[in-house]
C-alpha cells in the first residue's frame, strides 16, 4: 500500500454530507418539473440555435420509491482546470450508481474532453474511486482543455458511447465545458441518440454562478488555501515591517478570488478588475494610487504592506485590453499573421512584427511596459484563442512601476543628509494559484462536490438531458440543501468570440453592486491605514462545525446572511 500520510488516511474515511432528500431512499428520487426556462438573454437565437433543449423547465428532485432499476452505463470527464472537489463529484456518480444497481459500470474518459473523441477512457471500481475518496486534485482521470465544438467531434463521442452502451455523459467543467455540453446534448437530441449529456459546475474562479447556482465547487477550497497564505503573509509583514507584498491570485477573469481572499485577510489594498474595468482607470493611475498609499503610510512610520491583485487585471484595465484583444487577433492560431508570426525566429523580430500591425496606441502601450511582460503577452494562445494571463506577472510589473514612481519622489533627495525624506520601497512578489487547486477538498466542498455527483447521476438516470446538476441552499448547513437540475440554455446568451457570435453559458463577474463588493468597498480605507489584518489559519478538517464546515464570506453575503 502507498504510504500516505495520518491526514490523508483519516480523510479517507470522511463521509460527506448530502441533502436530505437522499437520506431515504437514496438515489431513488422524483424529478419534479417547474415552469419552463428561458435563456439570460438573446431569447430568440438561443432557441432557434437550441430547438430541442431550450425552454425545458427547472427540476427538483423529491423523495421516491425504491424501484427494481437495470445497470447504468455512464461515462465522466474532467473539463480544464483543476478545482478541489474533482474526485468526490466521480464519487458521488459512483455510489449512486451503484445504489441504483450494483451491475452499474462508470467509465471515466482521460485527459478531458479529448479522452470522449479519442475513445481512451478506464472502468472505474470500488478500489479506484476509493483511493481518490475526499483527495484533491484530478489524477484520478487526468483533464485537458480541449474544446469539443465540431459536428465532427460530435458524432466521434456519439459513436464511442454507443460502442460501450454508454447511456449518459457527465461533463465536470466551467462555463466554457458546460457551454459544450450543452452543443453536445442538442447534436445527440437532434440526432436522436439517447446519450444524456449533463453537467456540472467546476472552477476555483468562482466565476460559474448564477440565481440558482450559488457557488462553483473548488472556489471555497482555493480560496480557504490562499487566505490562510496571504494572512501567514501580512503576520510577516507586520512583524518585519520592511516590505511590500505584492500578490497575484489566479482567476483568469472574474476577480471573485481576490474579492473574497480580501474579505478573509483585510490587506492593505486589494484590486478589483471589475472596478478598474468600470471606473476605466488606467495604469497610471493604479501604480498612482498604490504609490500614494505607500506615501502616506510611510508618514505614519510603515514602510510595509500587502496588496492583492486579481490574475485577469491586464484584461480589465481599458489600455491594455485593447491591446491583449489586438494580439489575439494577430496571433491566433489559424490566422495568416498568426502562422507568419510563429515562423518567425527571434523575439526582435517577433516585436517588430507586431508592432507594424498593432493601432498606434496599443504599440505605445506594448513599448511602455517592461521587456519581460512584453515577452509574457506574447506567449501562445491556449485553445480558446486567450492569452495565458496567469502566466503574465503583473505582480512584478506593479512592483516596478511603483518602484519608478517612488524613484521619481526621491529624486530630490539625493543627499545623505535628506536620507530620512526617502521612501522606502521593498516589493516582494507571490503568485497563488496552483497551490491551491488540488488542496484537499475543504468540508465544503468535499460534501457539495460529492452531492453534484449524487445529483448528476439521478438526472442522468431520469435522461434529463442538457441539465446542469445544481445543489440548492448552500449556505445554509448541508442539511437544509435541496438537489435538481437546471437547463443549461437557461444560463446562456450571445457573445462575440473570434470575431463571430457564439451561444455561451453568461460569466458571473464580481457585480460591483452586490453585497461582497459592498462590504470590502466599506471597510477597505480602514484597511489600508489601520492594519486590520485577519489570520484565518489553515483549513480545519476535524473540529467543531463552526471552525470546520464554514463556507466563503462570498456566499453568505450573496445569500443575505
Ligand atoms: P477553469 O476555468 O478551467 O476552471 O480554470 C481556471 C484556472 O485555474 C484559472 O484560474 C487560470 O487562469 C487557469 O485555470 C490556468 O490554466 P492552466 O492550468 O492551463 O495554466
Amino acid at each position: 500500500m502507498a504510504d500516505i500520510s495520518p491526514l490523508q488516511k483519516a480523510r479517507a474515511a470522511y463521509r460527506p454530507k448530502l441533502p436530505p432528500v437522499f437520506a431515504g431512499s437514496g438515489p431513488f428520487v422524483q424529478a419534479s418539473e417547474g415552469p419552463r426556462t428561458r435563456p439570460v438573454a438573446d431569447v430568440e437565437a438561443i432557441q432557434a440555435m437550441f430547438p430541442h433543449s431550450c425552454g425545458k423547465p427547472v427540476v427538483a428532485f423529491e423523495a421516491g420509491v425504491r424501484d427494481g432499476r437495470g445497470p447504468l452505463k455512464v461515462g465522466v470527464v474532467l473539463s480544464g482546470g483543476q478545482a478541489p472537489g474533482g474526485h468526490n463529484v466521480i464519487a458521488g456518480v459512483f455510489d449512486a450508481l451503484r445504489a441504483m444497481n450494483p451491475g452499474s459500470t462508470l467509465y471515466g474518459f482521460l485527459g478531458g474532453p479529448s479522452g470522449l473523441t479519442d475513445n481512451k477512457y478506464k472502468l472505474l471500481d470500488d478500489a479506484t474511486i476509493d483511493a481518490y475518496r475526499n483527495t484533491g486534485g484530478f489524477d484520478i482521470i487526468g483533464s485537458g482543455r480541449t474544446k469539443l465544438e465540431t459536428e465532427e467531434q460530435f458524432v466521434q463521442v456519439a459513436a464511442n458511447c454507443e460502442a460501450l452502451g454508454i447511456g449518459a455523459l457527465i461533463i465536470i467543467g466551467g462555463d466554457d465545458s458546460n457551454t459544450n455540453a450543452c452543443l453536445l446534448a442538442e447534436f445527440l437530441q437532434r440526432q436522436g441518440r439517447p446519450i444524456t449529456v449533463v453537467g456540472c459546475p467546476k472552477t476555483i474562479d468562482g466565476d460559474l454562478k448564477n440565481e440558482r447556482i450559488a457557488a462553483s465547487f473548488g472556489f471555497d477550497t482555493a480560496t480557504k488555501v490562499y487566505s490562510e497564505l496571504i494572512g501567514n503573509i501580512e503576520r510577516d509583514a507586520n512583524s518585519a515591517k520592511k516590505y511590500w507584498h505584492f500578490i497575484k491570485l489566479m482567476g483568469r477573469s472574474a476577480s471573485h478570488i481576490a474579492l473574497e481572499c480580501a474579505l478573509q485577510t483585510h490587506p492593505t489594498v486589494a484590486l478589483i478588475s471589475e472596478e478598474v474595468s468600470a471606473e476605466k482607470q488606467t495604469l497610471r493611475q493604479i501604480v498612482e494610487r498604490i504609490a500614494g498609499l505607500v506615501r502616506e503610510r510611510f508618514a505614519r512610520r510603515k514602510k510595509f504592506g500587502v496588496v492583492l491583485i486579481p490574475e485577469g487585471l491586464v484584461e480589465f484595465i481599458p489600455e491594455t485590453k485593447r491591446l491583449i484583444s489586438e494580439l489575439n487577433e494577430l496571433l491566433a492560431k489559424k490566422s495568416d499573421t498568426g502562422r507568419h508570426f510563429d515562423s518567425l525566429a527571434s523575439m526582435d523580430d517577433k516585436l517588430q512584427f507586431v508592432n507594424s500591425r498593432l493601432t498606434p496606441a496599443s504599440a505605445q502601450v506594448l513599448g511602455s511596459l517592461p521587456g519581460t511582460v512584453r515577452m509574457q503577452l506574447l506567449l501562445d494562445r491556449d485553445e480558446h484563442g486567450n492569452v495565458p494571463v496567469s502566466q503574465i506577472e503583473t505582480e512584478k510589473l506593479l512592483i516596478d512601476l511603483v518602484g519608478d514612481r517612488i524613484k521619481e519622489w526621491n529624486s530630490p533627495y539625493k543627499d545623505e543628509a535628506d536620507k530620512d525624506k526617502r521612501i522606502p520601497f521593498n516589493g516582494q512578489s507571490h503568485f497563488f494559484g496552483y497551490e491551491g487547486r488540488c488542496a484537499a477538498p475543504s468540508n465544503f466542498d468535499a460534501d457539495y462536490s460529492y452531492s453534484l455527483g449524487y445529483t448528476a447521476a439521478c438526472l442522468a438516470a431520469a435522461g434529463k438531458t442538457g441539465y446542469m446538476a445544481c445543489v440548492g441552499n448552500l449556505a445554509r448547513p448541508a442539511g437544509e440543501w435541496t438537489a435538481g437540475g437546471i437547463p443549461l440554455t437557461m444560463m446562456m446568451n450571445m457573445e462575440m468570440r473570434k470575431g463571430k457570435s457564439h451561444p455561451v453559458i453568461r460569466k458571473a463577474l464580481v457585480r460591483l453592486d452586490g453585497a461582497p463588493f459592498r462590504a470590502f468597498a466599506a471597510q477597505r480605507d480602514a484597511w489600508a491605514m489601520e492594519d486590520a489584518f485577519r489570520f484565518p489559519g489553515p483549513i480545519q478538517y476535524f473540529g467543531p462545525a463552526e471552525v470546520c464546515d464554514a463556507t466563503t464570506l462570498t456566499l453568505k453575503l450573496e445569500a443575505g446572511q
